[in-house]
């Protein structure tokens, strides 16, 4: 029996009309789960839905905030309907606000905050009944090198992710027994709209200082993908990780065991 089969699972990944979200939801398919992903707009649901079909993928697209309570408890109530109890929920909608503490408002703050932990708190309190109920469960929060680092501007997201990965632990002890297994993957620098900022090329052309930065603190030195993420987040999903419980697998291609490479 293949254990890393998601053979007639059923999954949700929030916000996943594309990015991270997609690659992940994509690879849950190859692996014969059911797809159901969420995203704040209709538009961005429809879009999501192309990229699905131009995949070959049958994904059941839904509009949800993550972090609106009563929008989250319809959400779950539609995919139930739709395609039956959720066996695995991958916490992946996620926001980042890159502004330097003393200029960043309270606001800003508390927005980051809402989405990228109290979101992820607001959807697996939603998905775990009927998880307990069915007698097993598989939760996936998307961390980050933030859960174990800081750096300049990103003090909101830093406090979120890393709050994220005592969340990862808090449910792994609060219902391990329930046979729940709520693990975490932290990427490290993936080339995605999120991280575009980071990579686009200076006025002269030249690469942007952070690119050839972070190039040099990965040891396989390149930004990742979102597809080098597709394989871990399969393990979590599956069979072959039952007795894997409140682990943050870092898939940064080394980042964190490295101190960098000396300028030349
Ligand atoms: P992305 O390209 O910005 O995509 C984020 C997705 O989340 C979008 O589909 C977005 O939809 C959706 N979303 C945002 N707020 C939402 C909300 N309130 N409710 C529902 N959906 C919402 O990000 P990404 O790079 O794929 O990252 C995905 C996850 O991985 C995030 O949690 C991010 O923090 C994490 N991560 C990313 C990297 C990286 O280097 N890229 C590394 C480590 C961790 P809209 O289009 O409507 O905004
Ligand atoms: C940043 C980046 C990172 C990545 C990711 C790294 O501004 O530093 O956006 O935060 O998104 O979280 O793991
Ligand atoms: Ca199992």
């Amino acid at each position: 029996m293949n254990k890393f089969s998601l053979e007639g699972k059923v999954a949700l990944v929030t916000g996943a009309s594309y990015g991270i979200g997609f690659a992940i939801a994509s690879a849950f398919a190859a692996a014969g789960a059911k797809i159901a992903f969420n995203d704040r707009t209709q538009e961005a649901v429809d879009r999501g839905l192309a990229s699905y079909k131009e995949a070959g993928i049958e994904a059941h697209g839904y509009v949800a905030d993550v972090t609106d309570e009563d929008a989250v408890a319809q959400l779950v109530k539609d995919i139930e309907r739709d395609l039956g109890t959720i066996d695995i929920l991958v916490n992946n909608a996620g926001i980042i606000k890159r502004i330097p503490m003393l200029e960043m408002s309270a606001k800003d703050f508390r927005q980051v905050i809402d989405v990228d932990l109290n979101g992820p708190f607001i959807v697996s309190k939603a998905v775990l009944p009927g998880m307990i109920k069915k007698g097993h469960g598989k939760i996936i929060n998307i961390c980050s090198m933030m859960s174990e680092l800081g750096r300049e501007t990103v003090s909101a997201y830093a406090a979120a992710k890393g709050g994220l990965k005592m969340l990862t632990r808090n449910i792994c002890s609060e219902y391990g027994e329930a046979n729940i297994q709520c693990n975490a993957i932290g990427p490290g620098y993936i080339a995605t709209p999120q991280t575009a900022p980071l990579r686009e090329r200076q006025p002269d052309g030249s690469r942007h200082p952070f690119d050839a930065f972070i190039v040099a603190k990965t040891p396989a030195a390149r930004w990742g993908t979102p597809e080098d993420l597709q394989g871990p987040a399969v393990f979590l999903a599956s069979d072959a990780s039952d007795f894997v419980n409140g682990l943050v697998l870092y898939v940064d291609g080394g980042i964190l065991a490295y101190i960098g490479k000396q300028p030349q």
